[in-house]
């Protein structure tokens, strides 16, 4: 028989015992399950602006927005008072049987009016990945209503993410994730990244952009243009690394695209509202994509939201020749989601978030990352608006990267982490996309606190005769 404990308030728990209960019953996400029961989870309780603070009471300065989407920072009244509203008001109904409610049509409302003009139309999900279910579906729909239902095959790239559903993890090219499970999924192919520092070094950025795209063309000669329904990408990969592709990049993509009357599909889920200084990473890097994924910065992740904005070509057909659309989920257009997330954009406008990235915050982040360049440990460093990697190696003037198994940037984490800084390892790239709400002196700390971290990386790495 299982004893019976009294629930504890928040406050007579101790770190320990967080662990312990976490440790007996929580199956965490992309997580060795064994190995976390051995160290104990990290218990946050509580953040404002940009720093979040654990059960012993550390204070962190959180450069990666929770996971790339508390784009205004914690505790943001206007947020909050906006979810009390509608909790209060109606905290649920749904928009199937030909129902729905006020805050899912005024975002629907607001989001075709700050996206790109081809978009008029939202399809509302629960999350980024089922935003790309959505997609794989709706792209298929598209070329069997119009009489193509050949065309099935989606390209994708290597080291993608787009998310951990069954159609997300197909179309992300993770190979770790499809090594569990038997995916990709039928029909979805994938051509190598545009990661410049990896595979291009020896030409031009410029150059390498353009080789990089003509792999897509090169793909769908090789499936058969008759057969491709769409292309999918990020404009600057997230979880990948922060792979940010050269500037001849996207342009080239979009004129492959319409030459052979392939669909454009940009992954926004990161890149979306204001992450790289434009509202859209497609107006960033210059393409025109037909449909655009979305979720984690369209409430700030103050709630779960994501969906997808299907431009006038595919709109169209879909209603004009669709009949009913065999898709959806109880939470598309989630009342208390949806009026966060208006509550959330209309913010972003007031603060003039989305330009101070573009004209003060993204170029001062530049200006820091150049200075990191100088680093013993950074072989490369790089930014777009507010995201930014290091990409830690043994030799400089070689680009010669650590031996794998030493985990070097997990080691640099683990300083981050003791410094109280949340950056990301990917590898031996460490990456940050701070809350779009951080100020050009929170920015300097945050190039302090990382500079403190390379150092003692350094250090660690020199004691232990790695270096
Ligand atoms: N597309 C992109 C581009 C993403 O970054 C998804 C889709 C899936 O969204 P949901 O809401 O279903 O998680 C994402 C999610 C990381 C990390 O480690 C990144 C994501 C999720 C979890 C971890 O950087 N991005």
């Amino acid at each position: 028989m299982n004893a019976v404990h009294p629930p504890l308030a928040v406050a007579e728990r101790s770190t320990q015992d967080w662990q312990a209960a976490d440790a007996a019953h929580f199956l965490h996400p992309f997580t060795d399950f064994q190995a976390l029961a051995r160290k104990g989870s990290r218990i946050i309780t509580r953040g404002d602006n940009i720093y979040v603070w654990d059960s012993d009471g550390h204070k962190i300065l959180d450069a990666m927005s929770g996971l790339w989407c508390v784009n205004v920072g914690y505790g943001q009244p206007a947020l909050i008072e906006a979810a009390t509203r509608q909790m209060s008001e109606l905290p649920f109904y749904n928009s199937f049987f030909q129902t729905t409610t006020p805050p899912a049509i005024e975002l629907a409302e607001l989001l075709a009016e700050l996206t790109p003009p081809q978009f008029r139309h939202v399809f509302f999900s629960g999350s980024g990945s089922e935003g790309n279910d959505t997609v794989v579906r709706m792209v298929r729909r598209y070329w069997d209503l119009l009489g193509q239902p050949e065309r099935q095959v989606i390209i994708s790239r290597r080291n993608a993410y787009h998310g951990s559903t069954l159609a997300g993890a197909s179309l992300g090219g993770m190979s770790a994730m499809h090594a569990q499970g038997g995916l990709p999924i039928p029909g979805i192919v994938h051509i190598e990244q545009p990661f410049w520092w990896q595979l291009g070094r020896g030409r031009s950025r410029e150059e390498f952009g353009l080789e990089a795209a003509g792999w897509l063309e090169q793909k769908i000669l090789e499936v058969g243009a008759e057969r491709v329904a769409a292309f999918i990408g990020e404009p600057v990969q997230g979880a990948g690394g922060v792979i940010i592709p050269p500037e001849t990049y996207w342009p080239e993509v979009q004129r492959i695209c319409d030459r052979y009357d392939v669909l454009l599909v940009s992954d926004e889920v990161i890149c979306g509202f204001g992450r790289t200084g434009h509202w859209f990473g497609c107006e960033r890097f210059g393409s025109r994509p037909d449909l655009m994924t979305f979720a984690k910065g369209v409430s700030s992740g103050y709630v779960p939201l994501g969906g997808v904005m299907v431009g006038e070509r595919v709109a169209r057909v879909l209603i004009e020749q669709g009949g009913e659309f065999e898709h959806g989920y109880t939470y598309s257009g989630h009342p208390v989601a949806c009026a966060v997330a208006v509550a959330n954009l209309r913010l972003m406008r007031q603060l003039g978030l989305v330009e101070r990235v573009r004209e003060e915050t993204g170029p001062h982040l530049a200006k820091l990352y150049e200075r990191l360049k100088e680093h013993p440990l950074v072989g490369d460093a790089e930014t777009c608006g507010l995201m930014g990697a290091l990409q830690l190696v043994k030799d400089k003037a070689s680009a010669t990267p650590f031996p794998e198994e030493q985990q070097v940037g997990m080691l640099c984490r683990a300083h981050c982490f003791a410094s109280g800084l949340i950056m990301r390892a990917v590898g031996d790239r460490m990456i940050v996309a701070p809350p779009l709400v951080i100020t050009l002196e929170q920015i300097d700390d945050m190039g302090r606190l990382i500079t403190h971290c390379l150092d003692q990386t350094w250090a660690e790495l020199r004691e232990k005769a790695w270096w």
